[in-house]
């Protein structure tokens, strides 16, 4: 097996002494071959072939069947059905199933819902699930999207797929769309299986060419293959495009003709594709352009886009992320570029146009192993936002550790705020339901690309199927949700399923241990990879990713009293607990404060022998999981247990690179020893100098504390 039907694999299933009667044909209440409930017929079609060797047929008038499984909406059915339906009020997206025997019923709110309550169906079969069951679900939240930060041409600093680990893109290549789209087909369908609704198919760094009718009518046959499984598809705006590609020579928002430019180009944006969900905009930050160019604001910029694209009932997804890399100098105190969020939205709160959602990065920085909830989402309540995650491991092992990212999320979602001290849980503002907003939601850079894989490791692919499953349901079990993939993707063995959660839920906090913990951040390589170690990187560097470490401190002070005043952006009772080291927990202790390598943790010992300490235990798990997983030989496929172990051997490997640069370092700096005497002290170890090399070259490694004897 080679992954490429990820969780959707509809695996024989043995029913062994069962006796159980199902289905014998599907009646889908709609007959045409765009529509989502089109599909959902031809998936349990296939479902069924795949899963219990059954040719079901399928037919599309709504004659009341029995030994059927009906599948349409609500308003469908009613029409066509003389039962009357007992469903409970369903949201936008929501759906309802009811499964006896051998009589199913899956009746979406609309068209998307009813796709998706075919899936659910069909997720229950293939675990083996027969039970009678009936019930109603509906979405937490309307916008449950993707990003893409795919590029057209291969030759970016980023190749194709900006921070994409699973190879090129699965839309473009050498500057022209695929002609061949069948993998955004089996994409889209993944991506309906989980639930997502939107996905914006272009890199923020966006190229203009994409307003271009030459990508335009790609674009076009982009979206007609998310089309039949319900998900919209949107573009990244390059905020010049009126300048770059539109013959003015301007892009100020507030000009006339820069209005006009965005309206007319827009009307033949949705010429093409009219169901188009969206813009994405990343203006002023890292060097894109935006409204400070001309000393606008970052309000006039959303919502010159927001009044184009609202006649076509589409949304402008702006981000947050906005700030500048130049003003930033680590030798000033007051500087943080956790502060640029809030700083720049808080003052633009309830001015926002009713189609505009502010999308923030979970963390103030960026994506990093541990950070606070973005301050952002208490600060503007009278504006839509989403919450920006990523499945793509940018800083956090780029698939080639295995990193299960919902715990993460999870300290993130169920952040309480504490607005006007009341609770104000991060995902009842995203859900709307704190501050009575109706746009609003989750957005995840997946980044898969063409590898069969997708994400480039088989078990990446939990997070790209918990994203979906936590943004419709934050509340969601994320232990339970990764026993329902690893049953979807490798099968029902107990021991596969319990060897795999033990492995996925060990592996953030083993992550954290060897790369970097206490809050000080992910310390990769800030400067291009964000990958391996690379601790000296994180200070004197132009993006504000600081750990103002010297020989006898570490930490950024943020508190208000000292530091750059970052804790003072929380509500007054979070505000209080990060201001104070007693109250601040361990493993934020160096995002908010500045201590020295001797200050004692809660748990009574010193930082920097935490610090060794971590590192040793994170590696000692990574290195766990490849027993763990060797256990599992034979019950596995040969082929992805070979490529899962390959990348085991290479995490367990790497998290010693992890563990020693970064112990050495700090060993270095602070001149302080480890009292289990193991940093700096490897007596088993053979260096490559000291043996023959053959076939093998020695080169100069950079930065040089990764390598023995710099090389
Ligand atoms: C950073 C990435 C960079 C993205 C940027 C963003 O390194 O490639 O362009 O975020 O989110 O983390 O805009």
């Amino acid at each position: 097996e080679d992954g490429l039907d990820g969780w959707l694999r509809y695996a024989p299933l043995d029913l062994g002494h069962k006796h159980v009667s199902f289905p014998t044909s599907i009646v889908a209440l709609n007959s045409s071959k765009d529509s989502p409930v089109y599909t959902a017929g031809l998936e349990l079609q296939k479902g069924f072939k795949g899963i219990l060797s059954q040719n079901l047929k399928i037919s599309h008038d709504g004659r009341p069947t029995s030994s059927a499984i009906i599948v349409g909406t609500v308003a469908e059915y009613s029409k066509t059905s003389n039962k009357p339906l007992n469903a409970p009020k369903l949201k936008e997206d929501g759906f309802w199933l009811s499964t006896h025997g051998n009589t199913v019923t899956i009746l979406g709110q609309n068209e998307r819902g009813a796709l998706y309550g075919a899936f659910e169906y069909l997720s229950r079969l293939a675990q083996g699930d027969l039970s009678p069951a009936t019930y109603a679900t509906s979405p937490d939240a309307p916008i449950r999207w993707v990003n893409h930060w795919d590029n057209l041409n291969g030759t970016g600093t980023h190749g194709s797929v900006e921070r994409g680990y699973g190879g090129d893109s699965i839309f473009y290549k050498d500057n022209v769309i695929y002609q061949d789209l069948s993998r955004v087909t089996d994409y889209a369908r993944l991506l309906a299986s989980i639930r997502i609704n939107g996905v914006v198919i272009n890199n923020v760094n966006a190229d203009p060419a994409f307003l271009t009718d030459k990508y335009l009518e790609g674009v076009a046959r982009i979206a007609s293959h998310f089309r039949p499984y319900g998900v919209k598809v949107g573009l990244s705006l390059n905020f010049a495009s009126p300048q770059l590609i539109g013959g003015l020579n301007t892009f100020d928002p507030l000009d006339p003709s820069v209005v006009e430019w965005w309206r007319t180009t827009t009307n033949k944006v949705y010429k093409y594709v009219p169901d188009m969900a969206g813009y994405l905009v990343k203006a002023n930050s890292e060097g894109q352009p935006g409204p400070l160019t001309y000393n606008r604001t970052l309000l006039d910029g959303a919502n010159m886009f927001a009044k184009a694209a609202k006649p076509h009932g589409g949304i402008v997804m702006f981000r947050a992320f906005v700030y500048d890399s130049v003003n930033l100098k680590e030798s000033d105190w007051k500087a943080d570029r956790a502060n640029a969020a809030v700083d720049h939205f808080k003052q633009f709160d309830g001015q926002f146009d009713d189609n505009v959602v502010v999308q923030i990065k979970y963390g103030p920085i960026d994506f990093q192993v541990r950070e606070p909830a973005s301050p952002l989402f208490a600060n503007i309540p009278k504006t839509n936002v989403a919450i920006e995650l990523q499945v793509t491991q940018e800083y956090l092992g780029q698939q080639c550790h295995l990193v299960y990212l919902p715990p993460l999320w999870n300290t993130i979602l169920d952040f309480d705020l504490r607005v006007d001290n009341k609770k104000t849980l991060v995902r009842d503002v995203l859900s709307g339901e704190r501050f009575k907003r109706n746009l609003g939601g989750y957005v995840a850079v997946s980044n898969v690309g063409v590898n069969s894989t997708w994400l480039g490791s088989h078990l990446a692919m939990s997070n790209l199927y918990a994203y979906g499953r936590m943004a419709w349901e934050p509340t969601v079990d994320v232990k339970a949700t990764l026993d329902d993939w690893t049953r979807l993707t490798f099968g029902l063995d107990k021991s596969v399923i319990n060897t795999i959660n033990k492995m996925s839920m060990q592996s953030w906090p083993a992550y954290e241990q060897y790369t970097g913990n206490l809050g000080i951040q992910t310390l990769t390589d800030i400067l291009y990879a964000h990958y391996g170690p690379n601790p000296p990187s994180q200070d004197d560097n132009p993006w504000g990713q600081w750990t103002r470490a010297d020989a006898d401190s570490i930490g950024m002070d943020r508190t208000v009293w000292n530091g750059t005043g970052f804790a003072g952006q929380y509500p007054t009772e979070v505000a209080r607990r990060y201001e104070r080291i007693e109250t601040t927990p361990d493993d934020l202790l160096l995002w908010f404060h500045h201590v020295p390598y001797t200050h004692r943790l809660h748990s009574g010992k010193t930082v920097i022998q935490h610090f060794y300490d971590e590192h040793y235990k994170g590696a000692e798990t990574a290195h766990s999981f490849l027993a763990m997983w060797k256990s599992l030989k034979g019950k596995i496929d040969k082929q992805r247990y070979e490529e899962v172990l390959f990348r085991l051997v290479y995490q367990a490997g790497h998290s010693i690179v992890w563990r020693d640069a970064i112990n050495n370092f700090y060993h270095n700096k602070s001149g302080i020893a480890d009292k289990s005497k193991r940093v700096g002290n490897h007596p088993w170890r053979i260096e490559a100098e000291s043996m023959t090399l053959k076939g093998y070259a020695p080169i100069a490694v950079n930065p040089f504390f990764t390598a023995s004897g710099f090389k």
